[in-house]
């Protein structure tokens, strides 16, 4: 080519390169690098499931649903054409967009998702793609998105959209409604009808987005996938995807739901969405509010393992959110208000979690230590090679004496913990990030590992944790829902284990038969499983070992503890499995 025609095409590379659709792509990666660093510091969201499924919340034609509310529609195989005379009743007359975003700012949430169309295909905004939508279809008239996300930005709080992308009840070409629509499904119809014209409204009608969530993908190909990437990126180069957009198109990982890993996950940024109570959307008789003191150290848990926490609340058909939700979440903004340094903006922990302790945290020059579990007046931490300089708690400002032998640090404590939820101990170091001796490192797990049930989804309605036994139980069955522990490694246990379980029984109960199980995905047989009797034990908590090898491998999706066929010995209280490595 002659110098001309480079000196051309250089110059058409650099006009093209100006044009606005062109720089939106070039900037896009850039920009998603930036928004990642915002949403890593940012650690702390809200979610919000709110839709028609609040009516109904959790009970149809007079008979309790079991399971998420927002699935009522699919579990009680309602037709569409029932389920669509909700929107005429849908009138959240309580609504006030300036609360919610006020609520979570007060709890420390720097981020809100909202759902803008969840799987039952009702769109919570404006929407000119489809008129079965909030303001088109209910008395209500109203496009209650734009005071939210208007209300989010006034307050600096970072503003989404949940957006069902692959699951549509409503819609005949969607995905998952086999009731009313046998036929074989075109995709392609529905993602040009209806998921990329509402997903444009979505990222053009309510300013800057922080991401778009998209959930359970399936049906959607890759090319589809990438369509709907590229869409949500030439509009706003800066919104950020999560992995459930499918394909692995998403900017950051999502755990599965309440699913926290059991020990440090760095392969790429990620999230745990999780529920306050049992399910997403409002159920009247879900009164199973979790613990504050759990939120706050399950946070504290999260950011210590490299994550983010997207807490959820699920407000009333009239636009209320619970009492109940309000009052936890206001409690985890008082801690936040004084020990948001040790989560807001940190590393995660050098060092592995040999238990349940503590969780670790780490700014320039400070490791702070979250005492999720109070050790008593006598601490000892190990591993740490960097000279301390001094040590305090973060809530009040008072010195901590301790002794700094070798890798081993001797703290003398209160009897009791100063904070009620997680008394923060910031140490304070001569390096810049901390040194950590080797065997204490958080990727050289030791041969022996205890899996707590505290660092367990609890799955199932039933299912309680104690925080004074540290144990969970009422490991009832119902009809396809179990009443489960799952233990989630990703990635991090490939090999093959003897198993021990530490658990109390009352001799009355005991008898079922018990499995420890490990699975590839969220349903199906487990490809290992390791069988036993409950015995009882008068109620104390014994380690038993289990016969037979548990193996774990790369792909392996979780670890369950469950009771398979009865409920005689439901009332057994699980602490925890131990794995040596063989
Ligand atoms: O099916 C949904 C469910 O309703 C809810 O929205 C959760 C939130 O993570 N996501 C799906 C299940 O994983």
């Amino acid at each position: 080519m002659s110098f001309r025609r480079l000196l051309v095409a250089a110059i058409l590379i650099t006009i093209l390169c100006a044009l606005p659709w062109a720089s939106a792509a070039d900037n896009a990666d850039g920009q998603t690098a930036q928004a990642l660093r915002r949403f890593d510091e940012n650690k702390f969201g809200m979610f919000i499931h709110w839709g028609l499924y609040a009516i109904p919340a959790g009970e149809w034609k007079g008979t309790y649903v079991r399971g998420i509310g927002e699935w009522i529609m699919n579990r009680a195989r309602i037709p569409v054409k029932e389920y669509e005379q909700l929107a005429k009743q849908f009138n959240p007359v309580k609504f006030k967009g300036a609360e919610w975003a006020q609520l979570a700012k007060d709890a420390g949430m720097r981020y809100m998702v909202i759902t803008a169309k969840h799987h039952d295909g009702f769109a919570m905004y404006g929407s000119k793609a489809s008129s079965y939508n909030v303001v088109d279809a209910t008395p209500y008239g109203k496009d209650p998105m734009k005071e939210l996300s208007a209300a989010c930005a006034q307050r600096g709080v970072g503003f989404g959209f949940y957006y069902s992308q692959d699951q549509d009840w409503h819609e005949p070409n969607g995905r998952g409604n086999t009731w009313d629509f046998p036929a074989e499904r075109k995709p392609k119809v529905y993602l040009e009808n209806k998921v990329l014209p509402q997903v444009k409204e979505l990222l053009t009608g309510y300013g800057t987005l922080s991401l778009i969530w998209f959930d359970t993908p399936g049906m959607l190909s890759e090319e589809q996938v990438s369509d709907l990437r590229r869409t949500v990126k030439t509009l706003q180069p800066s919104c950020l995807l999560n992995s459930r957009i499918g394909h692995g198109k998403g900017d950051y990982f999502q755990t599965g739901d309440n699913a926290i890993p059991i020990q440090l996950y760095s392969k790429s940024k990620w999230e745990v969405p999780a529920t306050l109570n049992d399910t997403w959307g409002y159920k009247k008789n879900d009164q199973n509010w979790k613990d504050p003191a759990d939120l706050i150290a399950k946070l504290a848990d999260i950011a210590s393992k490299g994550g983010n926490y997207l807490l959820n609340v699920g407000p009333t058909a009239e636009g209320a959110i619970p009492e109940a939700a309000q009052r936890v979440l206001q409690t985890i903004g008082k801690w936040l208000a004084v020990n948001g340094e040790a989560i807001y903006g940190t590393a995660p922990s050098p060092f592995y979690f040999p238990d349940i302790t503590w969780r670790c945290t780490v700014k320039p020059g400070k490791v702070f230590l979250h005492l999720i579990n109070w050790p008593g007046p006598n601490f000892r931490f190990e591993g740490l090679e960097s000279k301390v300089k001094r040590a305090y708690f973060l809530g009040n400002g008072k010195e901590v004496p301790f002794r700094q032998e070798g890798r081993a640090l001797s703290f003398t404590l209160p009897e009791t913990a100063p904070d009620a939820y997680n008394t923060v101990l910031v140490v304070e170091i001569a390096d810049r990030t901390p040194r950590v001796a080797p065997g204490y490192v958080h990727n050289t797990l030791p041969a022996r590992l205890d899996l707590y049930a505290w660092t367990a989804r609890l799955r199932g309605e039933e299912l309680r944790y104690d925080r004074k036994t540290s144990s969970a139980s009422n490991f009832r069955n119902a009809e396809r829902d179990r009443n489960e522990l799952w233990w989630y490694p990703y990635g991090a246990l490939s090999g093959e284990y003897n198993v021990e379980f530490t658990y109390a029984c009352d001799d009355r109960i005991a008898g079922s038969r018990f499995q420890i199980g490990v699975q590839k995905g969220n349903q199906g047989p487990a490809h290992v499983a390791l069988q036993g009797r409950v015995e009882g034990t008068k109620a104390a908590f014994v380690t038993r070992r289990l016969d037979g090898t548990l193996r774990i491998e790369p792909g392996d999706q979780h670890i369950s503890f469950g009771l398979p066929d009865d409920d005689k010995s439901a009332g057994i209280k699980v602490r925890k499995i131990t794995l040596t490595r063989r």
